[in-house]
């Protein structure tokens, strides 16, 4: 049976990275980290993602990493190496464009296929999809769930049904049984907070929501709406094909809470790089930029301000920096920092652009270790 739309969604994505390159890892209970600039994973961190196997243990991504050694302590606990997730992830992703016309990425590790018209070429999504996840194991060494429905959300819904490593489709005369009794959590867009108000109101299934429309647009208006909509299998603004990146940036919490301004700056500097590369690579010009701080007491400062597109890390530094100095009153503490760009549009490589360029192939091939301002060297290591 055909049907139009699949969705893919690698299986504990950081993790699986880390079980390939390393195979001592394999089949064992691991848990991927933020990491500290100075590249060690902290306990007061939080979990990016764990392996399936450490899963069992009740470890989860966005777990404070404390917790998950509570849980886990047996867990191999790694910190993250990004270059190589953007690396897998584009291995995969380069793949599937080969193979399908509309290829729609949605995150580092997930995505949607638009076979409409495609039928006479793939007519069995049952094959098709196996023929997918083997290929993508095949070539980038990693598992992957696909699910395949008449619409968006509900291919993603069944992406979900299928993990870990599965395959699962839900044709259109088994949706309303398919759906209805599935847990409201499996419905995009309703988050731990979502969650806690429709279970107030009583609505727990996917199909109870679809009973309590007035009740939903009440307590949650417009979002309520959308809900409504992905309920019944309709694709609302969450799910249309133009939705684009709109932002990227990064943070880090430090290991100790700090009011040294050369160590803030220093890592401020390595957020503005990360951030600048990846700017590059995706051909964007950012021309809005924020700062954020956090202090020790979990309360968050944030601060904005129009750019114009930043032609180097230093140039986007030196923005950064100012705002940071207008949110941050010395001698107070620090537990975090990051920098946010946003209002992005496509922008065309220049040819002057070569110190880039070079840079940039550095740290794809070896890291981003390989090559470091002098500014961030050794700063780093003093608190
Ligand atoms: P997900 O696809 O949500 O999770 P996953 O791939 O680890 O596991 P699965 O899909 O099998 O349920 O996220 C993809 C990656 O994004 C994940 O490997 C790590 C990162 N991530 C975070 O860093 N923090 C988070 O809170 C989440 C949810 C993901
Ligand atoms: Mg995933």
């Amino acid at each position: 049976m055909f049907l139009p739309i699949a969705h893919f969604d690698l299986d504990a994505f950081f993790a699986s990275v880390e079980q390939k390159l390393n195979p001592e890892l394999q089949g064992k209970p691991v848990i991927v980290c933020n990491v500290d600039p100075q590249g060690k994973t902290v306990n007061r961190g939080i979990v990016s993602t764990a392996s399936y196997e450490a899963r069992n243990f009740g470890v989860k991504s966005g777990m404070p990493v404390y917790q998950a050694k509570i849980f886990c302590p047996q867990g191999f606990f790694v910190k993250g190496n990004y270059t190589e997730y953007q690396n897998h992830s584009r291995v995969v992703f380069q793949l599937m464009q080969e193979f399908f016309p509309k290829v729609y990425q949605t995150n580092l590790d997930e995505g949607f296929i638009n076979l409409e018209g495609c039928e006479s070429l793939y007519p069995d999504s049952q094959i098709l999809g196996q023929r997918v996840r083997e290929k993508i194991k095949e070539k980038a060494g990693l598992n992957v769930s696909v699910g395949f429905a008449s619409s968006r959300v509900l291919a993603k819904i069944a992406c979900q049904l299928a993990k870990p490593n599965g395959l699962f489709i839900i044709e259109k005369s088994q949706e309303k049984k398919i759906i209805y009794p599935l847990s409201i959590k499996l419905l995009p867009g309703v988050g731990p907070k979502t969650e806690i108000i429709l279970n107030s109101q009583g609505i727990k299934t996917i199909g109870d929501l679809i009973k309590n429309k007035n009740a939903i647009t009440k307590s949650l208006g417009k979002n309520g709406v959308n809900l409504y909509l992905s309920a019944l299998g309709v694709d609302n603004i969450w799910f249309q094909e133009t939705k684009a990146i709109k932002s990227i940036g990064r943070s880090t919490t430090f290991a100790q809470n700090t009011l040294n301004p050369t160590f803030i700056l220093a890592t401020l500097f390595k957020l503005c790089e990360e951030v600048f590369y990846e700017l590059f690579e995706r051909n964007f010009a950012a021309y809005h930029l924020s700062v954020n701080i956090r202090y020790p007491d979990f309360k968050n400062r944030q601060v904005g301000k129009a750019i114009s597109s930043p032609s180097s890390v230093r140039e986007l530094y030196e923005q950064a920096k100012e705002l940071f100095f207008n949110l941050w009153r010395k001698k107070e503490k620090l537990r975090l920092v990051g920098i946010k760009t946003a209002k992005l549009e496509s922008s065309k490589k220049q040819e002057e652009n070569s110190i880039h360029e070079a840079v940039f192939y550095l740290r794809k091939k070896y890291g981003p270790e390989i090559i470091k301002s002098a500014f961030t060297i050794d700063r780093q290591f003093s608190i």
